[in-house]
Formats: structure tokens, sequence, C-alpha cells
């Protein structure tokens, strides 16, 4: 492992340690696949799809139609570019000519996305032999990671199983036994939940060292793996505390009906916060992840097999947003922290909300002042 130089400056061996690189990581800075964005970009990231063959196990089957109309009819014809963040095919599970034949129209759907712009798909663990798959549809369009260059900022998109410590999460390629022993022994036997996705304690380590990855590098990292969708901006704590802030400072020039909106806004306001510091722990009072400060540097567009719809990472211009599209009948599996209202897409009845968003010019400098 190679240290960077400013390690020693400091002589204090927590920095030490902070400033040890990450050799799969490093490399994907490298190695990335360059476009740029400008102020009219307009991009989706979906990851972890897990498609398989339409039966029982496929977990791609419960959302099949959400995925199709939003695709469809919202943003293909808003003109966004498509970018699949890894575990598209479930290759654990089943051989691509199932999937392939399965979910054929999909595949026209997504390559139909270069026309606004690009189409890009990274891989994951689970769909890393396509790299290897000879008359694969997607082979020109498939990479392990891309850097997204936002004037002179980076954002690296790649799925996340590179910083797993586990050998075959890792080099899934080279792993092609163990993927054999998984579809056709760890299946059938009944070992589930193989996946970084089930275990917290994994989840946890490899979001920590993309986190800490990314601050050293002072790049936003964009990936999935995980299946927990991450937009570390403001917790809900300070994001309330600052809004009561803002409220006290312009309520002395305000008058009128106005004064009665700050008024009731204050006491909406203080009744959210009391129900955040409550529930403790379970929110987590704390800013950041994994210290006091919250960085941005990690987001994480979660996956699209949840019970009660999907979640996904827009950029827009200089804003970056996640979202989440549900049945508009159920309600949504995560809530915002910003409180936003949900909108339904035609007579779909599906409905899309914006669970965070901010622009990425304050994103980058937090990240460059902070990190
Ligand atoms: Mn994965």
């Amino acid at each position: 492992m190679g240290l960077t130089s400013s390690a020693f400056c400091f002589g204090n061996n927590l920095m030490w340690l902070h400033k040890r690189k990450h050799p799969h990581l490093e490399r994907l800075l490298d190695t990335a696949k360059s476009v740029d964005l400008d102020r009219s970009s307009k991009i989706v990231i979906l990851s972890d799809l897990h498609m398989g063959n339409g039966g029982r196990l496929d977990e791609f089957r419960r959302n099949a139609k959400l995925i199709k109309s939003i695709l469809e009819r919202y943003y293909r014809p808003q003109k966004y570019s498509l970018v699949l963040n890894g575990d598209i095919e479930e290759l654990l599970k089943f051989p691509i000519a199932s999937i392939e034949n399965q979910w054929h129209d999909f595949y026209d759907l997504f390559q139909s996305f270069e026309q606004n712009g690009f189409f890009w798909k990274t891989y994951g663990n689970h769909d890393a032999p396509l790299l290897e798959e000879k008359n694969y549809r997607f082979s020109s369009s498939l990479v392990e990671s891309l850097k997204f260059h936002y004037g002179d900022k980076t954002l690296l998109l790649f799925h996340g199983h590179q910083a797993s410590v586990f050998m075959w999460e890792t080099f899934p390629v080279i792993s092609r036994a163990v993927i054999l022993f998984l579809r056709y022994i760890a299946k059938p036997i009944g070992i589930k939940n193989f996946s970084v996705a089930y275990n917290s304690r994994r989840r946890f380590a490899v979001e920590k060292s993309i986190y800490e990855f990314s601050n050293r590098e002072k790049i936003v990292s964009i990936i999935g793996h995980t299946h927990r969708p991450l937009f570390e901006s403001l917790s809900k704590v300070d994001f309330l505390n600052y809004k009561i802030e803002e409220l006290c400072r312009i309520y002395p020039s305000a008058e009128g009906d106005k004064l009665t909106a700050i008024e009731e806004e204050m006491e909406a306001l203080k009744i959210e916060l009391e129900a955040c510091h409550k529930q403790g722990k379970k929110i987590g009072l704390r800013s950041g992840l994994y210290h006091n400060l919250t960085i941005p540097s990690l987001f994480n567009s979660g996956c699209t097999i949840g019970k009660r719809g999907i979640t996904a990472l827009e950029i827009e211009g200089n804003s970056i947003r996640l979202v989440c599209w549900y049945n508009g009948k159920q309600s949504p599996k995560f809530s915002g922290d910003h409180d936003n209202l949900p909108t339904e897409l035609g007579s779909t009845g599906f409905s899309r909300i914006v669970l965070n968003e901010d622009s990425l010019d304050y994103v980058f400098s937090r990240l460059h002042l902070l990190a």
C-alpha cells in the first residue's frame, strides 16, 4: 500500500492511517471512462436491478413495470442519459441467455437512452462475467468506472464491490469458480443472502472505505452494491436547525401574514425537531454517518428490488437528487428530510418523491473545506 507524503507531516497515528491508500479504489480513479458534464446535463443513475429469468427467484420482477414506466414515460422524454451502476443482471443465479430472453424489451429501452446523450453500464460482482461474454449486447457500453467532470471537480461512478475485503467480490471475474459454486451448489442447498447487501457490518465497512477514499481524493463517489440509498448532505436535525435559524433571522423584518406564517412554520419545525430527538439513536443524532462533520462525498442510488418502490439518483445541471419512485397507493419505503410532496406520473399510478437535493457546487464546497 502506498502512502501520500503529506501523511508524515502531522506525526499523528490516526492521520497516518487515514492517508492510507486503497489499491483497488485508486485504480478505479485512474482507469475510469471520462464524461464531461455541463449545465444542461441530465443523468439518471440506477443500480442493483438483479434481473433474472422471470421466475419465482427473479427479484427484478416485482418492480419491472414501475421501472419500465419511469424510463419510458419520465426519463426518456425528459432527455435524461442513463447509467446502470452494476449488478444489473443476476448471473449468480441465472445464465445470461435466460435473462436476455425474459427481459429483451428492457435491453432496447436501456439502449434507447443513447439518443439523449449516453448509456453506460458499470459492472458489479453479480454481472462482472459479462466482460468475458462473447456477443453480449452491451459490451461496448460496459465499463468498470465512470468519471464525470464537473468543471475541475470529479464524480466517480462505480458499483462499490471493489472496496470489499472478500476476494470473490473484489475479483468477480477471476473468481468464476466461486460464481459457479454459488449458482449450482449454494443456491440449491438453500444458502441465501450471500450478498453484502444483507450484512450490515460488511455494508458499513464498504461504505466507510469508499467514504474515506473519496475524502482523501476530494471527489464524490456514486455507488450501489449495498442496496442502501445514501445522500449525506445535512442530517435531518441539522437541516431543521438551520431552517429555524433562518426563520429567526427574517422574522424581525417580516410583517402581517408573513409573521403568522413564520410563527406557524416554527411551531411545526419545533415539533419535528423534538420527534427527531425522541427517536434518538434510531435516526442518528450525529451529523455525519461516520464522523461528526457531514461531508457529502458518498452517494448511493440504492436498489430497484425493494418491496415498496425504488430509489434513484438524478443529476440535472448543477443539482444532485435522491428520489424514490413507488406505487402511489402504498406509502413509500423512504421518507425524505425535506418534506417534499410526491408527484404522480400521469395515470400510471406511480409517484416520484424527492428525498434529498443539493447543488453540486455546495456539495463540492463542503468536500473541499471539510475533508
Ligand atoms: Mn453488488
